[in-house]
């Protein structure tokens, strides 16, 4: 593995990290992994975004899933990439993670979008995400929090931009900025598309 996934940075670099839940009671779960995060001592100037509200990307063929909820915790970090990944996978299992099925329903995914301007692939820890410049329910809420944003690597540019051609964009049915400890649009409350079968 790449000393860069596991050597701590010099100085602290930016980091972004995706949350997306749809099983137990994601908002609850999000409300708890955003404020869990605020308080790791490794962790600097962490922000967390509006929340989404999003229809589920599945793979082709995958039998249908609740709608998710989707954030970006957004800071800087003196941990290594690795130690990074280690501490959203700790925040995972505490939400009783379980992994059946790749993309499958989960009460807890945190993925690690960007460390610093890191580009690596190793299976264990890809930076960026392999996905992210393709994900509206990670681009479209970190443009959200952050304008000026600019994903790194081959893929990357300015997120906003990429939000905007997301083709799953259309999978964002609200945001929500006062979800921490304000009301958010009913989060039960079926979709549409639910209600029209
Ligand atoms: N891994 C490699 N790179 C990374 C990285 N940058 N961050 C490895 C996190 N993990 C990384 O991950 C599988 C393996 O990827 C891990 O062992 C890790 O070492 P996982 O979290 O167990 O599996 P997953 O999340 O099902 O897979 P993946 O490929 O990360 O899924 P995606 O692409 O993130 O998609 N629809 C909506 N609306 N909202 C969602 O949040 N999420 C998914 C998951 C699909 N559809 C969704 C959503
Ligand atoms: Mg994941």
């Amino acid at each position: 593995m790449s000393d860069l996934l596991t050597r701590r940075p010099a100085a602290a670099v930016r980091f972004v990290l995706a949350l997306g839940a749809n099983l137990a009671d994601p908002l609850a779960t999000l409300r708890a992994a955003a404020d869990a995060l605020e308080h790791v001592p490794d962790l600097e100037g962490v922000r967390v975004s509006q929340l989404a509200r999003t229809a589920p990307v599945l793979a082709p063929g995958q039998a249908a899933q609740p709608d998710y909820l989707n954030a970006v915790v957004l800071g800087r970090t003196t941990l290594a990439p690795l130690a990074l990944l280690r501490l959203a996978q700790d925040l995972e299992r505490a939400h009783h993670r379980t992994r059946a099925e790749r993309w499958g329903a989960r009460t807890l995914d945190v993925d690690v979008i960007a460390v610093g301007d890191l580009v690596v692939a190793d299976p264990e820890l890809t930076l960026p995400h392999p996905r992210a410049h393709l994900r509206a329910f990670v681009l479209v809420p970190w443009a959200a929090a952050d304008p000026g944003a600019v994903l790194p690597g081959p893929d990357g540019g300015p997120v906003a931009a990429l939000a905007e051609r997301a083709a799953d964009r259309g999978t964002v049915r609200w945001l929500a900025a006062d979800w921490r400890t304000g009301a958010v649009p009913d989060v039960s409350a079926p979709t549409p598309a639910e209600g029209a079968g």
